[in-house]
């Protein structure tokens, strides 16, 4: 599956890649994983986000070699780049104002991506969802491309994983993924220092964030739904932003009991989002569908078009529906 990209890599020289909006460490992992190796190459690379990445994954590129999309600096380049590597997403849709950019783009455009139902829009498309993180893929790639390894590229294509895998706690932490890591780590990759680097390196303001959110866990549902909601103001008050909730969802459901934890969050004076995760035994995805949203089964999302107040009202009107049908949690 890799020779077409293998020959795009021998026969070009101008190279961008790019990744999704809001990126996560996937997306900078695997950007940083591909652009060192055709950086080592000889290769020149110009390697671009829609968005600012986070702070917490800043170390996976720790020769700031990935550049924010600017028309004024890029577009120049991108006229003249023979390949276009779309990392970590399904279609442009998620290339945020980097889809700008596609029509004055007149080389190959490859897609290499692990999630379900891509669309068509690359010349070569690498599309495997069973693979646990793009940053896998790109793993593999470098093995059947007989790379020469560096630090920089291990740390970034584990990072990628680490963090596409919830260090390896997901139901994509197959034995796959495990051999995948397991050589990073054979040629240089430290997990006990990507762990800490990505998960227990908070800053001051979203520590006390956490604490507030936990302070204002409810439970209702007779004590299967834990809920929480999170205003505009509390951010401020906090020096937070709505990224810093990362993760917070999880809190709620390791209450005892809990089935269902759920976070709304505040967006602006008529809009919020709700997110639920599930340990299972509910489908979350049919709560979040009969609110507007959708998602997966143990965690899905809606958006809403109500005040933070009467969203969460909405959101537990849905939610006490659901627990009052027999059947619930029986379900296949
Ligand atoms: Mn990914």
């Amino acid at each position: 599956m890799w020779q077409e990209v293998g020959d795009a890599v021998d026969r070009h020289q101008r190279f961008v890649i790019s990744s999704h909006i809001t990126p996560d460490g996937d997306a900078v992992g695997s950007v940083v994983g591909l652009g060192e190796y055709l950086r080592g190459r000889d290769k020149e690379v110009l390697a671009l986000l829609p968005d600012p990445a986070p702070a917490m994954f800043a170390f996976l590129d720790a020769e700031k070699t990935i550049q924010v999309y600017d028309p004024a600096d890029h577009l120049g380049t991108i006229k003249q780049a023979e390949v276009w590597f779309c990392l970590d997403f399904t279609g442009p849709v998620r290339m945020g104002r980097l889809a700008d950019a596609m029509p004055e783009f007149t080389g190959t455009l490859i897609s290499i991506d692990h999630h379900t139902s891509p669309e068509e829009f690359a010349a070569i498309s690498v599309g495997d969802s069973t693979a646990a993180a793009t940053s896998a893929l790109i793993a593999e790639f470098l093995e059947w491309a007989g790379a020469e390894w560096t630090d920089c590229m291990v740390t970034a294509l584990y990072g990628g994983l680490v963090s596409d895998t919830g260090n390896f706690q997901y139901s994509n932490a197959t034995a796959r993924a495990f051999g995948i890591a397991g050589r990073l780590v054979d040629r240089g990759a430290d997990p006990g220092e990507v762990y800490r680097r990505i998960y227990e390196i908070w800053s001051w303001p979203r520590l006390r964030l956490l604490g507030e959110v936990i302070n204002r866990l409810e439970l209702i549902c007779r004590g299967r739904v834990a809920i929480t909601t999170v205003s505009q103001s509390l951010l401020q008050r906090t020096g937070t932003t709505i990224q810093d909730l990362e993760s917070f969802i999880n809190y709620g459901r390791m209450v005892e009991g809990v089935e269902v934890s759920v976070v709304i969050s505040e967006l602006g004076p008529q809009k919020c989002k709700a997110s639920f995760r599930s340990n299972g035994t509910v489908d979350v995805a049919a709560v979040a569908r009969s609110l507007g949203g959708g998602g997966h089964r143990n965690a899905a999302g809606s958006p809403l078009e109500l005040p933070l107040d009467q969203g969460r009202i909405r959101v537990e009107e849905v939610l006490q529906g659901a627990f009052s049908k027999p059947d619930v949690g029986n379900q296949p």
